[in-house]
């Protein structure tokens, strides 16, 4: 049974409900390096004792989330050749992970739950789930006997308390996280509101565990690789949703370990959120401002490195338009007492895909990373500046190259190896990213740290599709908006372990971070949409068609405001004539979506809805529904399927 393993041995877990809190708790043997452990609330003071003895640290380090201690830690990692200065920047600082920790392990990681179809559907037989991994209580307990007790050895434990969300706001959680990682420890701070502050907040109410270890105790066995201990072979991501619980180990990268991202802020988040009643999405939130002045929140869904930082940053081409960031990767979303639907930014900074990030593609991520920014798996030029591909030409241009200099450049890439543009391999890694401040970005926008939220007013989905999808279509309602979500593809990228570009499956943008029973997910949604809520209207977005010849048909990123431009016309209504209905949903009419400016678009290719891809889509839909999420699909989502089906055999 769990229950007993030793790592679970904890009041919580046994099922006692402790009402008051009289015994301070003790560490034993174990020291304190910084803080007060006496002035931790009883809840968080047995978490902390439980865990240390558990884990058996060298020692306890209450983060207070200063900027001094934020110094303190990055000048020790420098001293010890984890981090390297860009000397180009200020407080802008490399490093370079261990090549074998460089994204979220999607195969390693699970939920725990008692009842199996808590967390996945009920697929037939010989079907493996692809929204989330199921792990038996039992199992999960042996898998954490075998790496937890005595797993930070030699190491001290780092206690990270943290906001999601504004702290103390109507729609924040707090959570603990415990690490061995000073690495980790720097990117919560800039990712997530850390420290005493939040302690104050907390009081002694509850706090979701998080649990991070990079599972290598001192002394080492094996040899640590760019002095960046992790144990790639015993990697495991695990959560007990029930009870608000996370337990990584084995990787020091990302949503691996940043655990207020992926883990606590959509797989723990979607299931209190279903508890109470609101949304944890995959989402970023941006204000457009038109010409006229008028301002609306869009939130918009894309997979793993598939544009939402992009867009959420973008830098519109069409004069009189402003984008403001709200967030861009996370939401947080609730229905208000006026029937709106509100959401909140979980996050305090931006974890963001470096390959591809120019001042041409987005300005406002590059002036995000001026400085504060630690920058890791990318490369380094001989000059001391971050390096990455895209970066090229304007490199090229700052520094008055020419094409033969440029090429003779020297640049140390990701694996700290000597590198030309030119030669074989990459400078970045693919998932490269840059951890920066959400507020040094020139457009955040004013209210992005509104306790209460935003309101929403178009729900965009999208992802990689080189075929058969419209660069823009407006879903028929609510329902049919979730199905359209529900059958969201893309290609995949290098945000995980996938290696090839195949188009797979990636509901509502969450396959990975799915919390619970997607059929129940999509249950959720519907229930949320109903009166007296509004809900928005929900579209779709395709930034990625592609020509025969494999060129994208339409130029993206700061054009992609005419797009929005489009949805937001849709949005205030009274503007009928500018869509016509097809069998997948209302796409603009020829002429409706501003092209000033644009060298010549290829209106039928981009927009064009073909018979045969959409029939094999919807057949495929179907089976990947039926075998998915089988019995747990909503009877709405599955009429809404029958529905397209026959729209779309009579294109
Ligand atoms: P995660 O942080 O992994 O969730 O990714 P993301 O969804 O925020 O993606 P991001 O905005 O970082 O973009 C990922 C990659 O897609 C980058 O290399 C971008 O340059 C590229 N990209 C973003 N927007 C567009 C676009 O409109 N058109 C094209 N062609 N590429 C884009
Ligand atoms: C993603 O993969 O969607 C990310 C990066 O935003 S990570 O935090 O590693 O999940
Ligand atoms: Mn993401």
């Amino acid at each position: 049974m769990a229950n007993e393993c030793r790592s679970l041995r904890n009041m919580e877990t046994d099922g006692f409900q402790v009402v008051t809190e009289v015994v301070t708790h003790k560490l034993n043997h174990i020291p304190i390096f910084k803080g007060d452990f006496a002035s931790l609330s009883p809840k968080v003071q047995r978490f902390v004792a439980e865990k240390a003895e558990l884990m058996n640290p060298a020692g306890i380090y209450i983060c207070d989330g200063s900027q001094k201690e934020y110094d303190d830690i990055v000048d020790k990692l420098v001293e010890r050749g984890v981090l390297t200065p860009l000397k180009a920047y200020e407080n802008n600082y490399l490093c370079r992970t261990d090549p074998r920790d460089v994204a979220r392990v999607e195969s390693k990681t699970w939920m725990v739950t008692k009842d199996k179809y808590d967390s996945v559907c009920h697929t037939p037989d010989g079907v493996r789930p692809i929204m989330g991994q199921w792990m038996s209580e039992e199992q999960f307990g042996v898998e954490l006997d075998s790496r937890f007790p005595g797993c930070m050895a030699g190491r001290p434990m780092y206690v990270v308390p943290y906001s999601m969300g504004p702290i103390g706001g109507p729609l924040s959680k707090n959570g603990i996280e415990l690490t061995d990682s000073p690495y980790v420890v720097l990117c919560m701070r800039t990712m997530t509101r850390m420290g005493t502050k939040v302690l104050e907040a907390l009081g002694d109410n509850d706090f979701v565990r998080c649990i991070h270890s990079v599972g290598l105790p001192r002394p080492v066995k094996q040899k640590v690789i760019n002095h960046w201990p992790c144990n790639p072979e015993k990697v495991m991501i695990a959560h007990r949703p029930k009870e608000r619980e996370i337990w990584s180990f084995g990787s020091g990268y990302g949503g691996n370990s940043i655990l207020g991202k992926k883990c606590f802020a959509l797989r723990i988040a979607c299931n209190i959120g279903r508890d109470e009643g609101w949304l944890a999405e995959h989402m970023l939130i941006m204000g457009v401002t038109n010409p006229e002045g008028e301002e609306k929140f869009i939130a918009a869904a894309f997979p793993s490195a598939c544009g939402k930082t992009n867009l959420a940053m973008l830098t519109p081409t069409v004069p009189g338009w402003k984008v403001r960031v709200v967030g861009d990767d996370i939401a947080w979303m609730k229905f208000g007492a006026d029937g709106r639907l509100y959401a909140i930014n979980p996050e305090a900074g931006f974890f963001g895909v470096a390959p591809g990030t120019s001042h041409k593609t987005n300005a406002m991520a590059m002036e995000s990373c001026r400085a504060n920014t630690i920058f890791t798996n990318v490369a380094e030029t001989a000059d001391g500046e971050y390096f990455w591909e895209g970066l090229e030409k304007e490199l090229k241009e700052a520094k008055g190259y020419t094409d033969e200099q440029l090429k003779h450049l020297e640049i140390t890439n990701w694996l700290g190896e000597r590198w030309h543009i030119g030669d074989e391999g990459k400078a970045a890694h693919p998932n490269s990213r840059f951890t920066a401040p959400a507020k040094q970005c020139p457009n955040i926008h004013p209210d992005w740290e509104a306790p209460q939220g935003v309101p929403i007013d178009a729900i965009v989905f999208g992802g990689r599709r080189p075929e058969g999808v419209p660069l823009v279509f407006e879903s028929f309602s609510w329902e049919h908006g979730i199905l359209v979500g529900a059958l969201v593809k893309s290609e995949t990228t290098a945000a995980a372990e996938f290696t090839g570009k195949n188009v797979m499956h990636d509901p509502m943008a969450m396959r990975p971070f799915m919390g619970y029973n997607y059929g129940k997910y999509l249950e959720h949604w519907i229930k949320l949409g109903k009166a007296p809520h509004k809900a928005p209207k929900i579209f779709h977005v395709n930034w990625f068609r592609e020509t025969k010849d494999h060129k994208f048909l339409w130029p993206g990123f700061g054009d992609n405001i005419r797009v929005l431009d489009w949805i937001l016309r849709r949005v205030a209504g009274g503007e009928e004539e500018i869509a016509i209905e097809t069998a997948i949903g209302y796409v603009p009419k020829r002429g409706t979506i501003n092209l000033d400016g644009l060298p010549r678009i290829d209106w039928n290719d981009l927009m064009s809805i073909p018979k045969d891809y959409w029939v094999e889509d919807v057949d495929e839909s179907r089976h990947f529904l039926d075998t998915q999420v089988g019995s747990d699909l909503p009877q709405p989502i599955r009429d809404e399927l029958d529905k397209l089906e026959k729209r779309v055999h009579a294109l």
